[in-house]
């Protein structure tokens, strides 16, 4: 691993401590009245997409600082050697490939002296046939009736994705399928999800990297027991089982034919496989050709990502600007606002993307940062969060910058709702920018008293990002932005963005507590006092303990 400088130690960052103090104090309402043309020198217009960063708390100068702290960082050379198959997942040795599930250049992408794109492609088409066949009735369960019910089982970066695509683009999907999501491990979510179902109409698509996750084997293990009880026989699982994984031996083991399994990669980060063969529940609902539409936009973005300035760079930009906040203005938290109800899980999938992604202190070479890194990410759409929580971002003591994001042309062509829909989010961003001054609110004849009540201080950041219409192209395009975004922030913070050690924790720990929880009431457990009092507590309350 190669020794790079504390980030807080170079010159770059120091000029940023510098210009930080002398921007704190600036107004936004200031830079917009000394510069008319803000409006249009701070945006991007490019992959479909308007990207308006003029209502934030920066100057040119300030954009040209964070730029070269960007270049101080070897970022042109990092995104290249993500791109070239380079090992940069050092604590896991393996390359970060996802761009390459998406390349549609028809070019090569080596990885190891190996070009991966005969493989992914293959992967597809696997994918695609199985897909119409689902969508033409052709796929039969084991007493010949179609399935039209597929229920995706996996958690993390094997739900999360499919489950926000299959939302964002439900305008576009097959209503003759049912597609459902199954992910906790808590038995109310699969009882749930086949309460009303019937076995010989259900595919089951267990999705799992690994093929060892505790939640989805035992949810998949239910759902195997409800098919072969149903059908008396083991040999059901044939027509009701796919799975999606690198892990052939264990998926053997649980008795899916390996002709019914799609394999994936392991430079596929969990977080980053939306577009392998994770994505099968994705294309079987809106099928393949929107599904290949989707992946279009990803490389989009992706080629605009590679290859644009950095000054002109979308994901650059996000990122640059979540750094100056993060680390300068001591923001701890971003929201993600989407002004599309299609999008009500896009704030939750960038929660794990970029939380378990960039919430590490060590870094790339094992030292402790002395700086913030990741952010907590969260969001609603709007316009449901201006009634819950807009009044701690307009009022509240913290600053909490926000992306908003909104169409121009509504899916359901519901133009009156629309124009109410998108008023409220340009509203809102110029609220966050503008505030209400207490002349302003005493010029609307407010009781005195009330003033400082009705004032609004302003000056609250916000991206304010727009596109014509929510199509698989553009939700292609911004997921890709985002990803970006939260790979050059782990590149200027120092920090491996592509593991999760925080997440392997949980997974040995609840093991042995399991193995404590099924034990004979008497036994010891060698834990602290709460967790031993926890764990004795259950034992005794436990129904089938107290039968024994
Ligand atoms: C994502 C994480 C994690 C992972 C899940 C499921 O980047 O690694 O969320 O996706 O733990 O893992 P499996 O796909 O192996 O079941």
């Amino acid at each position: 691993m190669t020794k790079r400088e504390y980030l807080t130690e170079t010159a770059e960052w120091k000029l940023l401590e510098e210009h930080f103090k002398k921007i704190e104090s600036t107004h936004m309402r200031d830079l917009f009245r000394n510069d008319p043309e803000r409006g249009r020198k701070f945006r991007v217009d490019n992959c479909g997409l308007i990207f308006d960063y003029s209502k934030n708390r920066v100057i040119e100068e300030t954009m040209d600082l964070l730029l070269k702290l960007a270049e101080k960082c070897s970022l042109k050379e990092e995104i290249e050697k993500m791109f070239n198959g380079e090992r940069i997942n050092g604590t896991e040795n393996r390359a970060v490939l996802h761009v390459a599930l998406r390349n549609r250049s028809g070019k090569p992408v080596m990885c190891d002296g190996a070009d991966v794109m005969p493989g992914i492609l293959n992967v597809i088409a696997r994918m695609k046939n199985i897909s119409d066949r689902i969508r033409k009735s052709e796929w039969k369960g084991f007493s010949g009736k179609s399935v039209k019910n597929i229920i995706n089982i996996g958690i993390g970066g094997s739900d999360l994705g499919p489950v926000m695509a299959c939302e964002a683009l439900k305008y576009y999907s097959n209503r003759d399928l049912n597609v459902r999501f199954v992910s906790n491990i808590d038995s109310t979510h699969i009882r749930e999800a086949i309460i009303d179902l019937n076995p010989e109409e259900t595919l089951f698509i267990v999705a799992s990297k690994t093929f060892t996750t505790m939640e989805t084997m035992t949810n998949a293990l239910t759902a195997k027991k409800w098919v072969t009880d149903f059908f008396g026989s083991e040999k059901a699982v044939a027509n009701h089982f796919i799975a999606l994984s690198t892990n052939k031996n264990d998926v053997e083991k649980f008795g899916i034919d390996t002709e019914n399994m799609l394999e994936f990669w392991d430079w596929v980060g969990g977080r980053y496989s939306l577009t392998s063969a994770i994505g099968l529940s994705v294309m079987i609902s809106i099928g393949y050709d929107n599904f290949i539409r989707f992946l279009d936009g990803f490389h989009e973005m992706d080629n605009h990502f590679r290859d644009t300035p950095f000054d002109k760079n979308i994901p650059v930009i996000m990122a640059l600007l979540g750094v100056w906040y993060n680390n300068f203005f001591g923001c701890e938290t971003y929201a993600i606002l989407p002004y599309e109800q299609y999008m009500h899980r896009f704030a939750a999938y960038f929660q794990q993307g970029d939380m378990e992604s960039n919430g590490k202190s060590i870094t790339r070479d094992g030292r402790r940062v002395n700086y913030s890194t990741g952010p907590v990410i969260w969001g609603e759409p709007g316009t449901n969060g201006q009634h819950a929580f807009y009044q701690l971002l307009h009022q509240g003591t913290k600053i909490i910058p926000a992306d908003l994001i909104g169409f121009v042309n509504p899916l359901h062509g519901d133009r009156d709702h629309h124009n109410k829909l998108i008023a409220n989010m340009i509203a809102q961003a110029e609220a966050f920018a503008f505030g209400k001054t207490s002349e302003e609110v005493v010029k609307e004849g407010v009781d005195e008293k009330l003033v400082p009540y009705k004032t609004f201080e302003g000056n609250r950041p916000t991206n304010v990002i727009m596109s014509e219409r929510l199509t698989p192209e553009i939700l292609g395009n911004l997921i890709a932005a985002y990803e970006h975004k939260i790979f050059v922030q782990g590149i200027i913070w120092d920090i491996f963005s592509f593991d999760q050690w925080g997440v392997e924790l949980g997974k040995v720990l609840a093991g042995k507590i399991l193995k404590e929880l099924e034990a004979g009431e008497n036994e010891e457990t060698d834990h602290d006092s709460s967790t031993s009092e926890l764990i004795k507590y259950y034992r005794s309350r436990c129904v089938e303990q107290k039968n024994k």
